[in-house]
């Protein structure tokens, strides 16, 4: 009876464990209004998924436009890294990981009154 509770104990531990890890990424919906959510917190080394849900293209990149230098690592094709490099279609996503501890906004390239915040902790 022991063996069976410490069987029972040990899958309900490791069942657990599974739906905490691996971590769902964390997801930004790009729609009609905007960013959704406008802010978004997460931690350090998290990747975000950018996913565009409205009928229009949209191209999510890191602040200010147009030079995009508000996110601190070079590469990408403007100013930054955080930058999707080309217009996302209905359906398409952009995965970005934040590996800089900050707030950094950003916006739609296409659109720039369309933006958003993520909080990296
Ligand atoms: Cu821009």
């Amino acid at each position: 009876m022991l063996k069976f509770i410490a069987i029972i104990t040990i899958i309900l531990v490791f069942s657990a464990g599974c739906t905490t890890s691996p971590k769902e990424g964390d997801t930004v919906e790009i729609t009609q209004i905007g960013f959704v959510p406008k802010v978004l917190k997460i931690s350090v080394g998290d990747t975000v998924t950018f996913v565009n849900s409205d009928v229009k293209s949209h191209w999510p990149a890191s602040a200010n436009h147009p030079t995009h230098t508000g996110y601190p690592e070079e590469g990408g094709c403007i100013g930054s890294k955080f930058d999707s490099c080309g217009p996302l279609k209905t359906g398409e996503k952009f995965y970005f990981t934040f590996n800089q501890k900050g707030t950094w906004s950003y916006h739609d390239h296409i659109d720039s009154s369309l933006t958003g915040i993520v909080i990296v902790e």
